[in-house]
C-alpha cells in the first residue's frame, strides 16, 4: 500500500468479484397422460408464451422427455413451479415441473 520508506500509505484498491444472484432454470417433464392441449394452456398462462411457443416446447418436452422453460430467480422460479403443479393437480394430470440451480 505504498506503506515503505517514508511512504504516505495510499492503499491499493481491492477488487471483489460481483456476486450475481444465482438464476434457476424451471423444468417441465413429460409423461403419457397429461393432454397436449394442457401443458400448451399451462406454458401460455404461466409463462406468457404465444401459443405457437407454447406448442413448440410442448413438442419438444414431448419428444426429448425435458425442457427448459425460463431462467428466473429463486423466489420467481418456485412461484412458476407451485403453480404448475397446483393447477396440474387439481385438473388431476400427472404433470410435473422442477427447477434447478443453473
Ligand atoms: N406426452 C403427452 C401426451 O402424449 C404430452 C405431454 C407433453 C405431457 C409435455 C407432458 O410436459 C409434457 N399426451
Amino acid at each position: 500500500d505504498g506503506a515503505g520508506e517514508g511512504g504516505t500509505g495510499v492503499a491499493l484498491q481491492t477488487r471483489t468479484k460481483t456476486q450475481r444472484p444465482p438464476m434457476y432454470k424451471v423444468l417441465m417433464l413429460n409423461d403419457d397422460y397429461t393432454p397436449m392441449e394442457f401443458v400448451v394452456h399451462v406454458l401460455e398462462r404461466f409463462f406468457g408464451m404465444s401459443h405457437a411457443q407454447a406448442f413448440e416446447l410442448m413438442l419438444t418436452v414431448h419428444k426429448k422427455g425435458v425442457a427448459v422453460v425460463g431462467v428466473f430467480s429463486y423466489e420467481i422460479a418456485e412461484t412458476k413451479v407451485s403453480q404448475v403443479m397446483d393447477f396440474a393437480r387439481r385438473h388431476q394430470h400427472p404433470l410435473q415441473c422442477t427447477m434447478e440451480r443453473e
